[in-house]
């Protein structure tokens, strides 16, 4: 007899997703549904508009990787209308990219995936002058250090609990028997949790400086970037790399030691071992370097044969809409791409907690399209960036991924994991903040002689133009596609990394990587499935980001919360 388990909302992420899955009697999952319940019509509202507005339009999309869509708009339309933009705007808008990874990772890993990791109570129980000890096992120089600290970040937590106001720890599952740390190693990422609230901040304060603000920037302009007087002065590029050595600190001295540690500590939980079963994966070419290199390189793996990566080729990638709340009679390519809604409902049926609405598994049951790449899932992310850049052989990749390793006695295998996906978006970190000072170095030296840093777009009404850009975004690979008529956007999609993801089935019945990577998986308490948690916030969600003007219409009905 199989039981239904709904999880919905699933927090700590971007948006509404909701995942439902049907166990068998042995707790173990056979069928599983991916579904967000919000619709967002940015690509509609773009229609009709002028190109020079789609940046600043489709940064909306989302909260949290928001220059990833303005820089993929703006260099979509410069793509299209043939624009080459000046070297000094190429290297400022990798320097963009770079804050902004820097910020989202160490946000996702600490505040949106940590508690996955981190059991808050177990680490009140906690030795602290032992703890200290423990975190000299995974950096020499930690940034839990001292018995002190770690004592004082204790008594702040207690003080919490004692009150009955857990806060942001509410709602967790406390002593689930798949939480692996010892109260010390709770203890120690507890505290790089608290810390990296401090740490965001000043990552943030780094868009800023080249950006104009954050989170949403307003510097990049189609033709490339403005208001350059003040963010190319000597102290502003000075302030710039204080706070890019402050954020770096934190992230080798507590986020590299925490992946470690993890590796250590988790190394036999099922959970963390699976959770990557469409082995397909894509990742295009970005962050400039000073020699007109990419610090990623682009390409495509399929069936995990690392050794066969091919080159991306952009008509190969289609949206199906066979289970989602649209209408479209077959895929379609980006370029021709349609956003028509076309919403179906719930079905009634018995679920572990009774009779309510659930997926319409069989039918419609997403506002996420599923992208296919030659007809097949791909995973996009940090974990696919790494494993093509590693079968392209770069060089930093391959020495970053084989230290890792190295360091953990893992095996190659290790990567197609749960902990695989969580490293590699560490791994990524680390090099992007310790290459991302190439750029700045090329940047320091090119203004020496040239200054320019924008050219003027120029629209001929009577022709037709089509263009897109594709751009590697915190969560993976993103794709822009416009068609530009009469001078103003005819057609826009925007094919986006959590679309890639968390897609539904397709029509031929081929699952997407959120869907796929819990089947198979045993769940220790299906009433409160913090392994399926885990696995889908290895992914790093955003709903927001994946259906791109919020509709609450019927959406009450579906709202329930696992407790
Ligand atoms: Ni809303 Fe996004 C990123 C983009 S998501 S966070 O990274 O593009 O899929
Ligand atoms: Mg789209």
């Amino acid at each position: 007899m199989s039981k239904r388990v709904v999880i919905d909302p699933i927090t700590r992420i971007e948006g509404h997703l909701r995942i439902e899955v049907e166990v068998d009697e042995n707790n173990v999952i056979s069928k599983a549904w991916s579904s967000s319940t919000l619709w967002r019509g940015i690509e509609v509202i773009l229609k009709g508009r002028t190109p020079m507005d789609v940046g600043l339009i489709v940064q909306r999309i989302c909260g949290v990787c928001t220059y990833s869509h303005y820089r993929c708009g703006t260099e979509a339309v410069e793509n299209a209308l043939g624009i080459q933009i000046p070297l000094n705007a190429r290297y400022l808008r990798s320097l963009m990219q770079t804050s902004l990874y820097m910020h989202d990772h160490i946000v996702h890993f600490y505040h949106l995936h940590g508690l996955d990791w981190v059991d808050v109570v177990s680490a009140l129980s906690a030795d602290p002058a032992k703890a200290a000890q423990v975190a000299l096992q995974y950096t020499d120089k930690p940034i839990a250090a001292g018995e002190g600290d770690l004592r004082a970040v204790q008594e702040r937590v207690k003080g919490f609990v004692e009150t009955g106001k857990l806060g942001p720890f509410a709602n967790a599952y406390w002593g689930n028997g798949t939480y692996k740390f010892t109260p010390e190693q709770n203890l120690i990422a507890l505290s790089h949790y608290l810390k990296a609230l401090e740490v965001q901040r000043v990552a943030a304060e780094m868009l800023a400086i080249f950006g104009g603000k954050y989170p949403h920037p307003q510097s990049v302009v189609v033709g490339g970037v403005t208001s350059v007087r003040d963010m190319l002065s000597p102290a502003r590029l000075q302030e710039w790399k204080q706070k890019h050595a402050t954020v770096t600190d934190f992230i080798l001295r507590a986020y590299q030691a925490d992946i470690v540690m993890a590796a250590e500590a988790f190394g036999t939980e099922p959970s963390v071992l699976g959770g990557v079963n469409v082995k397909n994966f894509m990742a295009t070419d970005d962050f400039v370097l000073a020699n007109g290199e990419y610090m990623f390189n682009q390409g495509v793996i399929m069936n995990g044969d690392l050794a066969g990566v091919s080159d991306i080729n952009p008509d190969l990638i289609a949206e199906d809409v066979s289970h989602a709340w649209y209408s479209a009679d077959a895929p379609q390519h980006p370029y021709d791409g349609t956003t028509i809604p076309n919403y179906t409902g719930f079905v009634e049926r018995d679920t572990v907690y009774g009779k309510l609405p659930t997926l319409d598994g069989d039918g419609k049951y997403s506002w996420v399209k599923s992208p296919r790449y030659q007809g097949e899932p791909v995973e996009v992310g940090p974990l696919a960036c790494l494993l093509v850049s590693y079968a392209r052989g770069n060089k930093v990749v391959v020495d970053s991924v084989n230290a890792l390793l190295a360091r953990t006695g893992l095996p190659v295998a290790a990567l197609f994991t749960t902990l695989g996906r969580t490293a590699a978006r560490m791994l990524q970190t680390v090099i992007v903040a310790q290459e991302g000072l190439k750029t700045f170095d090329a940047l320091l030296t090119n203004i020496q002689s040239d200054e320019s840093t924008y050219v003027k777009p120029n629209i001929d009404p009577s022709k037709e133009y089509i263009g897109h850009a594709m751009i590697e975004a915190p969560r993976g690979m993103l794709s822009h596609w416009i068609r530009i008529k009469n001078g103003v956007i005819e057609n826009y999609q925007a094919v986006v990394p959590t679309t890639w993801n968390a897609g539904p089935v397709d029509a031929n019945g081929k699952m997407g990587p959120y869907e796929a990577s819990l089947i198979g998986l045993k769940l220790e308490d299906p009433t409160k499935p913090l392994e399926v948690i885990r696995i889908i916030h290895s992914f790093d969600p955003c709903m927001a980001c994946s259906v791109h003007v919020m509709d609450f219409k019927g959406q009450a009905l579906s709202e329930f919360r696992v407790s």
